[in-house]
């Protein structure tokens, strides 16, 4: 299995309940290593950009909204497989709908302050990456 990065992001909401640490210790637990990692407080612009994707859709000023409520945690993840492993941790976008122990079951109060972001493909993770660091902000584990 080749080892990946994927791109991560610690909700405003997740921030505010003090649930960095938890967060990553889940991260660290599964085997997924941080490879670069900054608090940052999105701008309007800078989440509009984030989730164009989105922008057609009838939740986008909320999720807009709720994106720039206050910092957030960004981070890059490095593991084998690790997109799905980090999608299989965070558990279904809508809380009602994720497994017992995945992050949103435990930590998300609801699908518009779902607690975490996590690429979905090697091709966002690739954009999402480059969207919030360069690559000198990425270290590399060398042990
Ligand atoms: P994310 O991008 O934040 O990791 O979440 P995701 O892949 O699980 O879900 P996605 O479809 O990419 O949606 C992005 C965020 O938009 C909000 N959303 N609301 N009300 C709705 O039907 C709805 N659908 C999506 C969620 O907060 C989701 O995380
Ligand atoms: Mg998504």
């Amino acid at each position: 299995m080749a080892i990946e990065r994927t791109f991560s992001i610690v909700k405003p909401d997740a921030v505010a309940k003090n649930l960095i640490g938890a967060i990553y210790g889940r991260f660290e637990s599964a085997g997924l290593k941080i490879v670069a990692s900054k608090m940052v407080h999105l701008s309007r612009e800078q989440a509009e950009g984030f989730y164009a994707e989105h922008s057609e859709r009838p939740f986008f000023k909320a999720l807009v909204d709720f994106m720039t409520s206050g910092p957030v945690m960004v981070q890059v993840l490095e593991g084998e497989n690790a997109i799905l492993r980090n999608r299989e941790i965070m558990g279904a976008t809508n809380p009602a709908d994720a497994l017992a122990g995945t992050l949103r079951a435990d930590y998300a109060d609801s699908i518009d302050e779902n607690a975490v972001h996590g690429s979905d493909a090697p091709e966002s993770a690739a954009r999402e990456i480059a969207y919030f660091f360069s690559d000198e902000e990425i270290c590399p584990r060398t042990r």
